[in-house]
């Protein structure tokens, strides 16, 4: 009795004696009634690193920010588990989720519902950190989509150089979650309001005309987004309640593979005028979307290729975008609108004083040298500096297919050591093949016809970009991939094009398939088409066709429509392709 009451003794006790001595309660009495100068440290989540004159206005802002205030999208992370566990458990189902968890605060661990499209099933983003991935984490790819079949199980890769993966259920998140986690890759925080994949150069380490090495870079600004500096957990929630997307890359080299000029921070490597340090003028702003198309703008502004300072400057960006971007519009939700409020100047000075970029040396940015520069193709074969090749692979509009996935596993264990490449034009590369097998990778079935990869696809079929389109996203106007691989197949069969034509395609002017930056660009949109059985103009599917965008040092973006409103059916689109690529692009009959 006597050990027993020792160990329990007072949680038996119904009414136990105070043990505290009266003196010491009173204390601690007077001490809860004091006015408190202690701050009691806060649960961190994304809403609680806003400040109050953001909070409010996030109060006042749209639904979404409301949703993101309502219940802190950190929450995200845990009722994944919670939720499929239930739904294992035969206790709920998807569609007795809330609306705002299953289709907004999910995002933030990379699930998104295509509830238009496919509800019940989910695309996951991945975070494909320079677009490096190993065969082991591509054979987890074609196993995770597998049991969702062939129409819906696939497995893209997207045009930030990034893997998403559909067919997902609720239910099944998590083990998607564990298996990619347990082969060091992530998929939280890459929809909606979040910082997306972080894109570098796809030739990084392996690239005669290196700059910097941009691997370390995207690696560190990944983890500044991914992982929680206070617990060494994933997910950081210093960035879990942002105004909007926000988009970074680093290129390696003039030939701008990367995009600086379309994301938010662009670091552009460049060597110092007087000293030869090497570093990077870093672009801010750029970004696409329905409403407005903006190229990056300079805030003149260049600072050593150093990990602390790349980190500093995008910190300093964060903060100011987190805490002051819109919350009330949408459309003007962007960091470029933030620059604008300031002004360029202005925001220079802004970002400068932020405590981030203390002791951070900042100069006047560095004009890039002169000498006339060629941009390199990515697909095909091509030479190392050390002597062995780098093999580019078409995947037609990025689609792979789960026996697909499974063949560039195969290959890269093969002949580049399990290391695959992803490049923003959605296809992929094989680094570091010896030059005595790369006949044998040449003659392998899975390129010559077993699948849909190639290696030399020819200059229209292997420069073909396209959205996710009406598929999949419950967004798009038309149909995108499927007609995207079709029009690049029949025009291959009508012209001959001495060069790379870039021709991407978009489903709607959001232009996730960034269609100002191509030779020629496809955007969904309404087309009007005289139908012989009603003798009236209908309505039918069209694109928008923009033509003259560049890409690498000299990018330039095409803004307005070349051609409106042109039907996509064969008979009307292929002739107007034929007519452009013979006028701009120095095409010729076959
Ligand atoms: Fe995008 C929204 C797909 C790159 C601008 N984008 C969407 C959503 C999530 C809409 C939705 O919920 O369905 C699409 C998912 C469809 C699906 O099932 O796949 C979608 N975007 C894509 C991808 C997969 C296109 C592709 O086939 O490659 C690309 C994924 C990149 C990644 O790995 O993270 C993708 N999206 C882009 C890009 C290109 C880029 O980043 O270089 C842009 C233009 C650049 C930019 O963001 O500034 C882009 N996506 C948008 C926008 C317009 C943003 C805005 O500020 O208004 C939306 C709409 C939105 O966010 O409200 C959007
Ligand atoms: Fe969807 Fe439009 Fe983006 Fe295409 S461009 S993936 S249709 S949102």
């Amino acid at each position: 009795w006597l050990v027993w009451r020792r160990r329990f003794g007072t949680i038996w006790r119904r009414n136990p004696e105070p043990r505290v001595p009266a003196e010491t309660v009173n204390q601690v009495k007077d001490l809860m009634a004091a006015p408190r100068s202690i701050t009691v440290p806060k649960k961190r989540t994304g809403t609680s690193y806003l400040p109050e004159e953001t909070l409010e206005r996030a109060e006042a802002g749209t639904k979404f920010e409301k949703i993101k205030l309502a219940k802190d999208t950190t929450a995200a992370f845990t009722d994944l588990y919670e939720y499929a566990a239930k739904i294992r458990a035969g206790e709920m189902t998807w569609q007795d989720v809330e609306d705002a968890d299953i289709n907004t605060r999910l995002k933030w661990t990379g699930m998104l519902h295509r509830a238009k499209k496919n509800p019940g099933t989910f695309m996951i983003r991945l975070r494909v950190i320079n677009g490096i991935v190993s065969s082991e984490q591509m054979r987890f790819y074609a196993k995770t989509v597998e049991p969702y079949g062939p129409e819906v199980g696939v497995v893209d890769i997207t045009t930030r150089q990034n893997i998403q993966l559909r067919g997902l259920t609720l239910e099944d998140g998590p083990a998607m979650l564990d298996g990619l986690h347990a082969l060091n890759q992530t998929c939280i925080m890459t929809g909606f309001d979040n910082i997306r994949n972080m894109v570098g150069n796809p030739l990084a380490g392996i690239d005669e005309n290196e700059m910097v090495d941009t691997r370390p870079f995207t690696n560190m600004l990944n983890d500044l987004v991914t992982l929680d500096e206070e617990t060494g957990e994933r997910g950081n929630p210093v960035y879990c309640n942002l105004p909007r997307k926000f988009n970074i890359c680093v290129s390696g080299n003039r030939d701008d593979y990367a995009h600086t000029h379309i994301n938010d921070i662009g670091f552009q490597p460049c060597a110092h005028a007087t000293t030869g340090e090497m570093g990077f003028n870093v672009v801010f702003g750029g970004y696409m979307s329905i409403k407005r198309v903006a190229e990056s703008v300079s805030l003149d502004l260049w600072i050593p290729a150093t990990l602390e300072a790349a980190r500093a400057v995008a910190v300093a960006t964060l903060r100011i975008f987190r805490d002051e971007g819109d919350r009330k519009d949408r459309q003007k939700a962007r960091l470029m609108w933030v620059i604008e409020k300031y002004g360029v100047v202005a925001f220079r000075k802004k970002l400068l004083e932020e405590p981030a970029l203390a002791g951070v040396r900042v100069e006047a940015e560095q004009r890039q040298d002169s000498a006339t520069y060629t941009r390199r193709e990515l697909v095909g074969v091509h030479t190392q500096p050390d002597g062995r090749m780098r093999v580019g692979i078409n995947v037609p509009t990025g689609r792979l297919s789960v026996a697909e996935a499974r063949s560039i596993a195969d290959l890269a264990d093969k002949y580049s050591a399990g290391e695959i490449r992803l490049t923003v034009e959605q296809n992929a590369m094989l680094p570091n093949v010896e030059a005595a097998e790369l006949a044998a990778l040449l003659a392998e079935p899975a390129l010559n016809g077993a699948s849909r990869l190639r290696v030399e696809p020819g200059n229209i079929v292997g420069y073909t970009v396209s959205c996710t389109g009406s598929q999949f996203c419950g967004l798009a106007m038309v149909e995108t991939k499927q007609n995207a691989e079709r029009i690049a197949e029949r025009l291959d069969e009508l012209i001959s094009v001495p060069k790379p034509l870039r021709i991407h395609w978009t489903g709607c002017p959001n232009s996730c398939g960034q269609v100002q930056c191509a030779d020629i660009g496809l955007m969904g949109g309404p087309a009007k088409k005289f139908n012989p059985e009603t003798g009236k103009n209908m309505a039918v599917p069209g694109v928008s066709i923009f033509v003259g965008g560049r890409i690498g040092e000299d990018a330039y973006l095409s803004l307005d429509p070349y051609k409106k409103g042109v039907p996509l059916e064969d008979e009307d689109l292929l002739p107007e392709l034929v007519a452009i690529a013979k006028e701009h692009f120095g095409a010729t009959d076959k």
